[in-house]
């Protein structure tokens, strides 16, 4: 069972392998990058760090999965980060049992921010019960096509429209798109250079080396945890026109196994906005 935490950002995965709660993209450090341009504000972390804790409280699971890019700078760690990452991490770990942490591409060196406990997971993702977690900056494992479900963040999704007057309205939104579970098996055994002469073969290798069908239905987008952050307006973006956002929308979007022209549009309330293709904004 997999169900979003109305209204919060976090999902709730539940089996006989426990009830884990995933959050992504809390970007803790955020506002201290913003002090080397002048603007100083507060830190963030205890805001983000109380809204945990509320769904912590509320949903009391056994495990909570941090789905990449737990803090901002990318490469180095600043001193905002030293500070609020292992606190934050430990404040977590006090409530929850077991906390696992996936990285994402801005959590460069994060293994030396984990308190001892705190797992850390390899990029590829985990998989638990039929659901794959990866970030989505970067290829998840082969067997993750054994999944029904794959989750990702990285995109921070939102959708903006201009009202007449002339207000913009921007609101954070969960994408749920179909999958083409063949298409992506293809792109996935081209990435790990897995050669094959056509689909019958593609899916025989799979079985056979990786104990793996291509089972994918859907590719659920995360809404960011910190919603301090910008997003990337789904309905204004052309996957295949916009050469510049490629390396930002991550392998899995370009893949063309992923539909998103017929993905599901939810507000973090549950309300459902409709298919993307509908809220597109055409120019
Ligand atoms: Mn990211």
């Amino acid at each position: 069972m997999i169900k979003p935490v109305s209204p919060y950002p976090s999902l709730i995965i539940e089996g006989d392998y426990g009830k884990i709660m995933v959050i992504s993209d809390l970007h803790l450090g955020w506002e201290a990058s913003l002090a080397e341009d002048g603007i100083h504000i507060p830190s963030q972390t205890n805001r983000i760090l109380k809204k945990v804790k509320e769904i912590l409280a509320i949903e009391n699971p056994s495990s909570l999965i941090i789905l990449g890019d737990l803090k901002h700078t990318v490469e180095k760690i600043m001193l905002e980060e030293w500070r609020d990452v292992p606190s934050f991490l430990e404040e977590v770990k006090r409530i929850v049992g077991e906390v696992r942490v996936i990285p994402g591409n801005h959590d460069g060196d994060i293994s030396i921010l984990l308190p001892s406990g705190v797992k850390l997971e390899p990029q590829q993702g985990v998989i638990v019960g039929d659901v794959g977690l990866f970030h989505g900056h970067a290829w998840p494992d082969i067997r993750m096509l054994n999944c029904k479900t794959l989750v990702i963040g990285h995109v921070h999704p939102v959708i903006t429209f201009r009202d007449h007057t002339g207000y913009r309205v921007t609101s954070q939104v969960w994408v749920k798109a179909p999958c083409n579970s063949i298409t992506l098996a293809k792109a996935i055994l081209r990435k790990y250079k897995i050669k094959f002469k056509d689909e019958e073969e593609a899916l025989r290798i799979l079985s056979e080396e990786y104990s793996t069908q291509p089972r994918v239905e859907n590719l659920i987008i995360m809404p960011s945890f910190n919603e301090f952050l910008g997003g990337r307006a789904v309905n204004k973006i052309s996957i295949a026109r916009d050469e510049a956002l490629k390396e930002f929308i991550g392998p899995i979007l370009r893949s063309g196994s992923i539909n998103l022209g017929e993905a599901e549009i939810y507000l973090l309330d549950g309300t459902f906005l409709g298919e993307l293709n509908q809220l597109t904004i055409v120019r």
